[in-house]
């Protein structure tokens, strides 16, 4: 069935009891949302609690003022979550048991009779922050910061080109609210992790060009991000393509057992996905993948002479 967000609102305050779902590898979006909508469900007199799996360090404050409460779930709502394969170690639970889907990617695949895509939104933020006054809400601070994230960080602080004239519509009414956008944008986009930057410092050192410069790879392997997590080390992928006059930007990362995990990014010229598909790989024009095994050299000269054809 196709709900309009009146039509989603009519439904949460049918019921009580939330249990809020956010994907794996959670991002400021799945989470915003979450605790936006627990805390919108909360003040309306709903019990809600967010479920999500492990957060990375930079989105633990975001919980920080979020109310735990103890009850018995009866309504399953999952936001930003395309698939239930995204839930994680949680999928085991909630598969084939949620009651909503909330969400903005158009893949969406999820088994569920009562389902909200919207696909013009750049972040399932911008749906909340209207079901949030559907829900006759009161637009608080915090709700305010939640949302902020959600919508700035899926559109790379607004600079993305999902973000549209209704994103920065949003974000301008978020303003109005309160939130506390200039330290949002530093935690998010302007702080790395020492750590990370002595790695990109070390990637930097031993990144390799060819075919006359237009084509940049960079690798890590184990030993250089070891103590790493996921949300240090991502982004990498982008730096190859800040350079002027790189097309195709590569960058390849080791896994255990001789595995090396290739990124591919590339400007309008050049198709990514054919090439990653020479490596039995696949993805978009402009962003691909693959996974190659061997040593290191030998998985970058493979690389470099499939790059000499293609470029
Ligand atoms: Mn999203």
């Amino acid at each position: 069935m196709k709900l309009t967000i009146k039509e989603v609102a009519q439904i949460l305050l049918k019921h009580d009891k939330f249990e809020i779902l956010t994907h794996n590898y959670p991002d400021g979006d799945c989470l915003g949302c979450g605790y936006a909508l627990c805390e919108a469900l909360q003040q309306i007199g709903k019990h809600a609690r967010v479920i999500t799996t492990d957060l990375p360090k930079r989105f633990v404050f975001l919980a920080d003022n979020v109310e735990e409460q103890e009850f018995e779930a009866e309504y399953i709502v999952s936001v930003d979550v395309a698939d239930e394969k995204l839930l994680g170690c949680n999928k085991e639970k909630y598969e084939g048991r949620i009651d909503l889907v909330i969400d903005h990617h158009g893949s969406n695949n999820i088994p569920c009779e009562q389902k909200y895509v919207d696909a013009e939104s750049a972040a399932a933020g911008e749906i909340i922050y209207e079901l949030i006054s559907e829900l006759g809400a009161v637009m608080t601070r915090s709700l305010a910061n939640w949302i902020y994230t959600a919508i700035s960080t899926d559109t790379g602080c607004f600079r993305y080109t999902n973000t549209s004239s209704r994103t920065l519509r949003t974000a301008a009414q978020l303003l109005d609210f309160g939130c506390d956008f200039g330290a949002i944008n530093k935690i998010m986009f302007e702080t790395k992790s020492r750590r990370t930057v002595q790695l990109e410092r070390e990637i930097l050192e031993n990144m390799r060009f060819c075919c006359s410069d237009k084509c940049a790879i960079i690798y890590t392997t184990l030993e250089m991000v070891e103590g790493m997590g996921d949300d240090e080390t991502e982004g990498l992928a982008s730096i190859p393509r800040r350079i002027e006059g790189v097309e195709m930007g590569i960058t390849v990362r080791e896994k255990p057992n001789g595995e090396y995990k290739i990124s591919v990014r590339t400007t309008d010229n050049i198709d990514a996905c054919e090439f990653c598909k020479r490596f039995g790989g696949g993805g978009h024009r402009a962003a691909a993948g693959c996974t190659l095994h061997g040593t290191l050299d030998d998985v970058i000269a493979q690389l470099v002479s499939a790059a000499e054809e293609t470029v």
